[in-house]
């Protein structure tokens, strides 16, 4: 038996409910948002091996609520938040919390919307679920029975030293979302009326660990979104995670940590160098792949730097004011962070991020206590290995003693044989999806400093090659475009705009795009971007500027494929 959930506060919007006039032949919002309606339209029978608590409903009316992000149009609407908890059963102690965001009728377009997290968490609160409703439909989220919507599987992932979480553990891996959207579906057809014969599309947005779910689901489940818009997916588990150390382990071998404003000089200084080169002298990096040729990093060397000092903020501690000049050691290890992980036979193990985008992985520690910079073990690495390769309730590795090229490939081989099949999530055979109808709005910053842009180029390319093997890359080229496209964001960050490019573009309404596709059949040549730059060239066509500037076209360019394109020869299995 399933242990008692906490109690759950029940919100009767009075104010509302006496606003509302005499009743009419369409239901209202306030019809269906009631315990008692919604109990009515749980899908019992629609998830095999669960039991939905019908006791467990929670609905609350909220009225005039604006949802404001990068990820959709900006909207004020009204909701009703309808909650319920199931059970796996067989597995005592099991709870799974899911959340839905029902539209007023009036709103319903015949449509259903999951929404994924970032970091260690499978949803992102409030942040991601309005783009449902905002999309014309029900917006659903998952705790993943990680205990509350608050909660983190990272917090959940051993149930002891020693003991992995296996349950927690497939649950995030892609059990989750599985679920959440065949309850989302049924039970959206179940309210609002929908009929087994009228088409319900459903449709999936994440980004980062967000943009893995997506994939999790398209990989396994051919027909259950008909869509997705994802950027930046936190795949190739095994590889992404370790890889944050990737930086860390440079600095240890080459015992030299550079400071916060000797790492942003440098940063700043790439960025002026790259800028040009797309056509456009605009302070947007657009085309990273032609950066390092151009580069004249011994140049750098003895290049005077400032930085005032900085206040402690949340996430960050207090750096003092800096000064000093760039020094060669600095730019060895730039050079060995760019040319990526390599093992000690000098095998590629795994590539880096491109040039230009912040030195995240590298950030070093003060140390007031005698004014020097220290080794700080990236969070994200750092908690997986704890976690899940020395199984160690921690909340990051104390150090990385011992720690060499070839302990994070070892590390990265263990996860793969351990954790493959749950958390990898790039299996490159499409062709069922493809064959239901699916389609894919992928995106990636180019200036991506958590995720290598290459990841989602490299995943593309695997999907090109196995799912059209023995199709020339002309035609297989083209057998993407009809259901999968990757789109590079000149400057951008990690699933987010960078204020150090300032006026680079965002992909605000790639759902939108991704419903148009599916339901109208506008194909989307380019993807549509906020700032300067609106048009985003789809991979693997490139951007670039003639005409002082003026005119952008998205051109071929073999080169720029090959500079995304890499042998990871340290393994020896494909790594897709
Ligand atoms: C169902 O949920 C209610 C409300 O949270 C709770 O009181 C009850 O214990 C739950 N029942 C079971 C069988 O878990
Ligand atoms: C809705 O919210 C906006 C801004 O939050 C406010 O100005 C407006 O008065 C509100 N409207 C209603 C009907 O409550
Ligand atoms: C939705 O309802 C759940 C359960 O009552 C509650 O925990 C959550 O805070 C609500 N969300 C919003 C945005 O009101
Ligand atoms: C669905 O049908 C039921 C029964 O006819 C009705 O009471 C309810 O209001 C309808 N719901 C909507 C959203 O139209
Ligand atoms: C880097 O450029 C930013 C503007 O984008 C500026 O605020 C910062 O001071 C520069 N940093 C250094 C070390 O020059
Ligand atoms: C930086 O280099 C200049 C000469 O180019 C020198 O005068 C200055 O003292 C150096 N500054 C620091 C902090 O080392
Ligand atoms: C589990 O490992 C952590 C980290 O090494 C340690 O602090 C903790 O004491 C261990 N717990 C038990 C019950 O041994
Ligand atoms: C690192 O290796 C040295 C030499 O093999 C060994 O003495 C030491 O205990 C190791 N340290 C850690 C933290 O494993
Ligand atoms: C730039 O684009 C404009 C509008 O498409 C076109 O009229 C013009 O000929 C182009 N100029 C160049 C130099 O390509
Ligand atoms: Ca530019």
């Amino acid at each position: 038996m399933p242990t008692a959930s906490k109690p759950r506060v029940v919100t009767t919007a009075a104010a509302v409910m006496s606003a509302i006039g005499a009743v009419s032949a369409t239901a209202s919002l306030n019809d269906i948002c009631s315990n008692a309606y919604a109990a009515a339209a749980l899908p019992l029978d629609a998830v095999q091996g669960i039991t939905i608590n019908t006791t467990s409903v929670t609905t609350q009316l909220v009225t005039n609520f604006t949802a404001e992000s990068i990820f959709y149009p900006t909207s004020t609407f009204d909701y009703c938040n309808l909650t319920f908890a199931y059970s796996h059963n067989g597995i005592e102690g099991d709870l799974v919390h899911v959340q839905y965001w029902l539209p007023a009728p009036g709103q319903f377009q015949n449509r259903y919307v999951s929404t994924g997290g970032g970091g260690w968490a499978i949803n992102s609160g409030s942040s991601s679920i309005p783009t449902g409703i905002i999309a014309g439909g029900v917006g659903g989220m998952t705790d993943g029975g990680f205990g509350s919507f608050d909660d983190q599987f990272s917090g959940v992932a051993l149930l002891e030293n020693g003991t992995v979480n296996w349950q927690a553990t497939y649950m995030f891996g892609y059990q989750a979302h599985h679920e959440l959207a065949t309850l989302g579906k049924q039970l959206t057809r179940n309210l609002y009326n929908v009929s087994d014969s009228t088409k319900l599309y459903a449709y999936y947005q994440g980004c980062s660990e967000g943009g893995r779910e997506g994939w999790s689901q398209v990989q396994r489940y051919p027909d259950q979104f008909d869509g997705i818009a994802v950027g930046a997916p936190a795949f190739r588990w095994a590889q992404q995670q370790v890889n944050h150390l990737t930086g860390n382990v440079i600095q240890q071998t080459q015992n030299y940590y550079p400071s916060s404003c000797e790492l942003e000089a440098i940063m700043n200084l790439t960025i002026a160098s790259c800028d040009p080169l797309d056509g456009r002298t605009d302070g947007i990096v657009s085309r990273s792949d032609l950066c390092l040729n151009n580069l004249d990093l011994n140049g750098m060397v003895g290049t005077a730097y400032s930085c005032p000092a900085t206040a402690a903020s949340y996430g960050s501690s207090a750096t003092p004011a800096q000064e000093g000049n760039i020094t060669a050691e600095a730019i060895t290890q730039m050079r060995a962070y760019w040319e990526g992980l390599h093992d000690s036979d000098g095998n590629l193990v795994y590539f880096s991020y491109q040039p230009g985008s912040t030195f995240t992985d590298l950030q070093t520690a003060y140390n007031t206590a005698d004014d020097s910079w220290e080794l700080s073990v990236s969070g994200l690495g750092g908690i997986w290995v704890g976690l899940f390769i020395d199984k160690l309730q921690e909340t990051n590795l104390p150090n990385l003693d011992n720690v060499t090229y070839d302990t994070l490939k070892e590390w990265m081989v263990y996860s793969m044989a351990t954790y493959g099949d749950i958390l990898q999530t790039t299996y490159p055979d499409l062709t069922d999806f493809k064959a239901a109808g699916g389609k894919v709005i992928h995106f990636h910053g180019e200036q991506d400093f958590s995720i290598p842009t290459a990841s989602s180029v490299r995943y593309w390319e695997s999907v090109r090659s196995v799912t059209f093997a023995g199709q020339s890359r002309k035609q297989s080229t083209a057998a993407m475009d009809d259901f999968y496209r990757l789109y590079l964001v000149p400057g951008a960050g990690h699933c987010d705009v960078n204020s150090y490019q300032p006026g680079g573009p965002w992909p605000q309404t790639s759902l939108q795009t991704v419903i148009d596709w599916v339901e109208n059949g506008v194909v989307p040549d380019t993807l549509a971007g906020t700032g300067d730059i609106d048009t985003l060239c789809r991979w693997p066509l490139r951007p670039q500027w003639t005409n002082n500037g003026a005119n952008m076209t998205c051109i071929e360019s073999d080169s720029s494929v090959a500079s995304f394109t890499y042998d990871l020869s340290a393994f020896r299995l494909p790594v897709y």
